[in-house]
């Protein structure tokens, strides 16, 4: 402890010790506190500062939150809650407001009557947040006075002291990340973005603003955005089957609280043939599922069932409707809010709470069969649906069969067009999945044939949003796909896991064209990997390659530039003292550059950058896909440049 900080916050006794102990923790290993220390975790420092002001909001004291994000990279959140209460607190004797900023978990544990459900993943407190950050300003406007208290990486500078007066009452916390623990110290609009609507649309009620001090408008505004909700999941839904066409007119909701445990539940059926299901506790989203998205599936499953064999929809049927039938085509967001979450899984989102299963298995067990009941159209075709969906089943099974006998039987016969490498161990090993034969050619010429495998795609391989599981596997290009990789899929009804065993490369690279179409060939493959590969991108084995968008030359200094930026910079230092005979050339496809060209530029593993796919929010990453498959032509290039939400840069 340091002299200054003695004198700062006058007598230090045990209890302050142990303060600076649990923070020390928390800057040694933030990774354990946050989950990492990059872009994720710079970005869960936000979350968490927000949760508590949804925790006040929950608790009906609350209904604004504001999120500012400034010029700095620093963050304010302000709420219009009761505000963090300032009197001594009892136990630690210093402001309850500095227990709540300096002391890990400390969060809202003095308020029995708060009921805290939200908080982050990691549910760490703001404190953690305050240990992380070069300053962090607490304002309290409460009982008619301002208060204050600032720290810098956790520790108070001074004590709670009175700034002012008020006649409102709320909280701010402002706080500057601390760069020498962040990777990266820039926010992302767009990932705030997507959580804070997220969080609107699971409570609903609640305005959450979130603005950005870093980017104007033509009339010199900030970049603002308000997130609201009336409907609360059912608009969520609605919002994730945009671009999708609904079966029904209206999503089915619900939202009661059974045996102490609040459900909220939506579900539309669309006409599509996956299945788009998000669940939350406490507004974590549980990404590995768990006991509540059991009770969902249960309770769909029996109450589609027995409402189709009540009304003899089923007699004709020679096969069973499996589980997966009902879910075809089915978009559902189901948020539960539990005492004592239990997570468990890989990343700690899988709901282990028993009791979950058998409150949302009633819960939407009586709101399906009520709604069943009282709209009789929307429930026929529901079924017809359903159906189909055992029907087409079928006829995958036995297309599924087919690609398997041919991957097992065939001795590893690989396809024709693929030019493998040496190499045979798969961790050293990676495949470019390339559009076209000419680029397909060039890349055969340039690769390392020691470690690198070619496959080129001939023309726009299945748009497998559109098209029904049998036809996927009777395509031809989604075969050699399969083989090339070594993948299998098991062909039992309930085990179609993916079999990543004799996966023959651990780097797959999707390489097409810088143009509009090469960026819709690029979505469609990731597409393709999205629905029936997943678990390769769970495990970061997909890649996009990014080929250069110009060369800038004069004489014989040349450079390759992946931007606008970057070429300007290249004309400007090329053309120095002299702008005449700079010359530009755009490549708009792989085909313009040479082998020697691509293998500097987009292959060699020295010099080129690889897009890791990585998917953060599923939900979100389906219906992204949907839209840019969908009917509409939208932006796709702008979309795949943004590296939206799913892209990020790899060495
Ligand atoms: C505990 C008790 C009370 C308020 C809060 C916590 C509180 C915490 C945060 C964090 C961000 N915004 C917040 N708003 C409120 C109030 C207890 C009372 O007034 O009786």
């Amino acid at each position: 402890m340091s002299e200054e900080m003695k004198k700062n916050t006058g007598d230090y006794g045990a209890s302050n010790i142990q303060v600076l102990e649990g923070l020390e923790a928390v800057r040694k290993r933030p990774a354990m506190y946050i989950g990492d220390i990059g872009i994720k975790g710079l970005h869960h420092l936000v979350y968490e500062v927000v949760d508590n002001s949804i925790d006040e909001a929950l608790a009906g004291h609350c209904d604004t939150i504001q999120v500012t994000i400034h010029t700095d990279n620093s963050i304010t959140v302000e709420d219009n809650g009761r505000g963090i209460p300032t009197d001594l607190h009892p136990k630690e004797k210093k402001s309850a407001l500095e227990v709540v900023m300096t002391v890990l978990h400390a969060g809202g544990k003095f308020d029995k009557d708060t009921y805290k459900v939200s908080g982050g993943l990691h549910g760490v407190g703001v404190s953690c947040v305050n240990a992380l950050s070069t300053q962090l300003i607490a304002t309290v406007h409460r009982g008619g006075k301002v208060y204050q208290q600032e720290y810098n990486i956790g520790k108070p500078l001074y004590d709670v002291k009175e700034i002012g007066t008020t006649n409102r009452t709320g909280t701010i916390v402002h706080f500057k990340p601390d760069d020498s623990i962040f990777i990266h110290t820039e926010y992302k609009f767009e990932t705030l973005q997507n959580r804070m609507r997220e969080l609107a649309y699971l409570n609903k009620g609640i305005k959450i603003t979130l603005t950005d001090e870093r980017e104007q408008d033509e009339n010199n505004e900030n970049r603002s955005e308000l997130y609201y909700s009336e409907g609360g999941l059912r608009e969520f839904v609605t919002f994730l089957d945009q671009s999708r066409e609904p079966l029904i007119p209206n999503p089915i909701y619900m939202e009661t609280t059974k045996g102490e445990i609040p459900v909220e539940v939506a579900l539309q059926y669309n006409t599509s043939y996956s299945e788009n299901l998000s669940s939350y506790v406490n507004n974590i989203n549980t990404i590995e599922g768990g006991t509540h998205v059991a009770g969902f599936r249960r309770a769909i499953t029996r109450t589609l069932k027995s409402y189709a064999e009540k009304e003899g929809l089923t007699s004709k049927l020679k096969f069973d409707i499996s589980g997966d039938d009902f879910r075809e085509g089915l978009t559902a967001v189901i948020s539960v809010k539990v005492q004592e979450p239990q997570f468990e899984g890989q990343t700690k989102t899988k709901l282990g709470n028993s009791e979950a299963t058998g409150a949302v298995d009633v819960v939407v067990g009586e709101m399906l069969n009520n709604y069943l009941e009282e709209n009789p159209k929307e429930a026929r075709k529901i079924v017809d649906k359903v159906i189909l969906a055992a029907t087409a089943r079928h006829a995958a099974r036995k297309a599924r069969e087919m690609v398997q006998r041919k991957n097992v039987m065939g001795g590893m016969s690989l396809p024709g067009k693929l030019a493998d490498c040496s190499e045979k161990d798969p961790a050293r090993s990676e495949i470019f999945l390339v559009e076209g034969d000419s680029a397909g050619g060039t890349a055969k010429q340039g690769r390392d044939r020691n470690t690198q495998a070619i496959m080129p795609l001939r023309g726009k391989i299945l748009n497998v949003e559109k098209a029904m599981e049998h036809k996927i596997y009777e395509n031809e290009e989604i075969k050699n796909i399969f083989t090339a990789l070594g993948v299998s899929i098991g062909t039992a009804e309930d085990n179609k896991a993916l079999n990543l065993d004799k996966l023959r490369y651990h780097k797959i690279v999707i390489m097409c064209d810088a143009d509009v179409d090469g960026s819709h060939i690029t979505t469609l493959i990731m597409t393709f990997f999205f629905r029936y590969m997943r678990d390769l991108i769970d495990k970061g084995h997909l890649y996009i390659a990014t080929p250069p968008l110009y060369l800038v030359r004069r004489g014989n200094s040349q450079r390759y530039c992946w931007n606008d930026i970057d070429r300007e910079q290249a004309v400007a230092e090329l053309g120095k003292g002299n702008d005449s005979s700079v010359v530009i050339q755009r490549y708009k496809g792989l085909g313009e550059m040479n082998a020697e060209q691509l293998w500097e530029t987009t292959m060699n593993p020295e010099s080129r950058t690889l897009r890791r796919i990585t998917i953060d929010n599923a939900a979100l990453a389906d219906s992204t896909f949907s839209m840019l498959m969908g009917d509409e032509v939208p932006p796709r290039r702008e979309f795949i440049e943004k590296n939206a939400k799913y892209a990020r840069v790899d060495a």
